[in-house]
């Protein structure tokens, strides 16, 4: 074979192998494949034969960038960049425009409109509003919808909208299932990796507008000279793409790294010093966001240490951003000695509410306080945290987790839209400022237009890591893009954002996208009836994986099992009505009413608020005993049927993205089936029932079920 006819068909071999193996998962939603139909990309084409950028910013160029970039790869032609239009149509606009007046239509500065008439013109305030245009016409583009008739105006209700990474100096992760960090501490600032990028555009695709780079357990060294030259070297790859960097500070820096006796949030001399290293950081890092704090709790330092409450802790740090635009987001995550003998009717579920509710209208108006969704700890599911809608007087941030701690880790395919948005969407009862109207949902308390707070904010616990797929299973992805989408409006419905993210992800094969799409929008709720069912929880302490409900013993009584369940010869669940902790206080009546009869409590709530008789009929017609043993029957072996389904996308999927969620659903059943059986074989002890036909009894043991638990706690 000649040298010519050699390399030709090495290359024939090499396209072969990347059209088998294409996909790693690396390009995320921003693939931008050839569109395959001929005469839908020649449509496009004709409606974007030129790109104009009206106006100069970095920002403003990445939008450009990034529009080429994606038009380059959808019609698999280069569209020029050039200086104006002038009589030419069929092309697309960027326009950023800060003059008031115009642009009247879009009510906040990063929202964006987007028209098509002779050009496709697209609009904003701000040069970010225009990168966020650009993203939400290349959408349109990447699900086909079609770009001829135009006529979008989007804005965001969530002013910061941010990424939480828990991550570590060493490079590891608090609670990371995807590898190590992404962030190369050792490495920065001299070595920037070329990823950072990628992670900027993804975040930008979404609206997501800032990112805290360290673990809320923070490292004082984050605030060290050193490591501020490297979160600086992070902050200039964010910048183009609008997003703002951020950092968890430890509060007693003051004194670990600057070398004072104390630091009493009150002392003239810290107080100086966090404004001094306030300007530090804003002298090279000058869009920097702020500070995220978690103080007082779970052994964190804190202005209590001081005789000082959260207050005073946080407003010094405001006071110390006031030069700057920065702000406080100050973690509620907070719970002490909840059950202790001296405090019988402590109840870790109250523990947020107590300690903050006093507060409101205390805080410096650069505070927000960040609130995770559920008054626990982001559990498969949770009644949302009583904090919302009673502090009227104090920005109220949510605060969710994307990475699954205790949603299966990688292994489990969980789609979280569903569990996000039945927070959001939950009718707090609350009657505020504006009065919107519709029911006063946690939603509304989030964006602002319930109290009218003018800071909003919104954070998502990162699943990102260095795996090449960003979040280990394929399918976690989604849960970084539905949350990215719902920061910006959380009206959108899961399923929309699961339709859109399976078009861009995996494919547009309509029969293929329904199937997974149903997938998703079950895979929450199955997942809970396995794991989790009728309000049941696992926040004890470990790696939040194995189960193990009979957990007794910790230094703490809340980081036990049978703190949570309560399981007894009796029933099972927490008592929080006024006969047990009365945890439904915080609540408005409204809810209390609905919530504290076992009658009218929704089944998915029972075992949050009530301790029910194993014998108790339930609304489905099965004593509570078996309606448990049907739950968590059929979440396993739903798992089963999962996994059918996904046999059958096999050919409109690309085959290792195919082979490794096929993988992952195997090991998914397999863990599903022990949960199954810890939970019942252990409850089976306090209940005295059977299992109910026509489930077949576990075919362990419980003391075979508790080995292999201990075996997996094995080093
Ligand atoms: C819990 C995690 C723990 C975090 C904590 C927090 O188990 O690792 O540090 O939340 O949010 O869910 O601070």
């Amino acid at each position: 074979m000649n040298a010519g006819k050699r390399s030709g068909l090495l290359a024939l071999i090499y396209l072969l192998t990347i059209s088998a193996y294409a996909d790693d998962g690396y390009r995320l939603w921003l693939k931008y494949d050839l569109i395959k139909d001929v005469a839908k990309r020649e449509a496009y084409a004709r409606s974007a034969q030129f790109i104009v950028v009206s106006g100069n910013s970095l920002v403003l160029k990445t939008a450009a960038d990034e529009l080429q970039t994606g038009l380059q790869g959808l019609l698999g032609k280069t569209i020029p960049i050039i200086a104006s239009a002038g009589n030419r149509t069929g092309g697309i606009v960027l326009a950023f425009n800060k003059t008031p007046g115009t642009n009247n239509q879009l009510v906040n500065d990063e929202g964006y409109q987007i028209t098509s008439k002779s050009n496709i013109i697209v609009s904003s305030k701000t040069d970010a509003g225009v990168l966020y245009g650009v993203f939400a016409l290349l959408r349109q583009l990447q699900t086909t919808q079609p770009i001829d008739r135009l006529s979008l105006t989007s804005n965001p209700k969530i002013r910061y909208r941010l990424l939480n990474h828990w991550d570590n100096t060493n490079g590891t992760i608090e609670r990371g299932y995807a590898g190590g960090s992404l962030w190369k501490w050792f490495e920065l600032p001299a070595t920037v990796d070329p990823r950072y990028r990628v992670y900027a555009r993804a975040n930008a695709s979404l609206g997501i507008n800032g990112t805290v780079v360290n673990n809320v357990n923070a490292s004082a060294r984050f605030l060290t000279g050193e490591y501020i030259e490297k979160v600086a070297a992070l902050a200039n790859v964010f910048r183009p793409y609008g997003i703002r960097i951020y950092l968890s500070v430890y509060f007693p820096a003051p004194k670990v790294i600057g070398g004072l006796k104390t630091a009493d949030p009150l002392d003239p001399e810290v107080r100086k010093w966090w404004a001094d290293k306030a300007k530090e950081i804003y002298t090279v890092i000058p869009d920097f966001g702020g500070f995220l704090v978690k103080a007082n709790s779970e052994g964190e330092p804190g202005p209590q240490d001081y005789g000082r409450n959260h207050a005073d802790g946080a407003n010094m740090l405001a006071e110390a951003l006031a030069p700057y635009d920065g702000v406080v987001m100050w973690r509620a995550f907070v719970y002490k000695a909840a059950g202790t003998p001296d405090r019988p009717k402590a109840d870790r579920f109250k523990a947020a509410y107590e300690e903050f509710k006093h507060l409101d209208g205390k805080f410096n108006k650069k505070v927000i306080v960040q609130v995770k969704n559920g008054p626990i700890d982001f559990q498969p599911r949770e009644p949302f945290s009583p904090l919302f809608g009673n502090m009227p007087q104090t920005p109220l941030s949510i605060e969710f987790q994307i990475t699954q701690e205790y949603l299966g880790h990688a292994t489990h395919w969980v789609y979280e839209a569903p569990l996000f948005k039945e927070c959001l969407d939950s009718d707090t009862y609350v009657t505020g400022k504006g009065s919107p109207s519709g029911a006063a949902t946690v939603a509304k308390v989030v964006d602002g237009s319930l109290h009218g707070y003018g800071l909003t904010a919104i954070a998502g616990v990162a699943n990102t890591g260095a795996n090449r797929n960003w979040t280990g299973n394929p399918m976690a992805q989604a849960n970084w893009y539905a949350f990215g989408r719902l920061a910006w409006d959380h009206t959108l419905t899961s399923e929309t954002i699961a339709r859109e993210w399976v078009n861009m992800t995996l494919t547009k094969e309509i029969q293929t996208v329904k199937t997974i799409t149903d997938l998703m929008l079950k895979s929450r709720e199955i997942f809970v009836n396995y794991n989790t069912p009728l309000g049941l929880s696992t926040p004890w302490t470990g790696e939040h994986f194995a189960p193990e409900p009979w957990q007794n013993q910790s230094s703490r009584p809340d980081w036990t099992a049978i703190y949570y369940h309560r399981a007894d010869s009796v029933g099972l669940g927490f008592d929080r009505t006024t006969t047990g902790s009365n945890a439904l206080e915080q609540y408005r009546p409204e809810v209390q009413q609905r919530w504290s009869n076992p009658e009218t409590c929704p089944l998915p709530y029972l075992l949050w608020f009530h301790h029910v008789p194993w014998t108790k009929k339930l609304s489905t017609g099965r004593t509570l005993w078996n309606e448990l043993c049907t739950r968590f029957y059929t979440g396993a072996d739903s798992v089963g049927w999962m996994q059918q389904q996904w046999a059958q996308v096999k050919p409109a999927i690309d085959p290792e993205i195919f082979a490794d969620v096929t993988g992952r659903l195997e090991t998914q059943h397999k863990e599903a089936i022990w949960w199954r059986d810890a939970w019942l074989l252990y409850l089976q002890q306090y209940s005295r029932q059977p299992i109910p036909a026509p489930f077949k009894k576990p075919e362990r043991t419980l003391d075979d079920v508790k080995r292999s638990v201990d075996i997996y706690h094995l080093r």
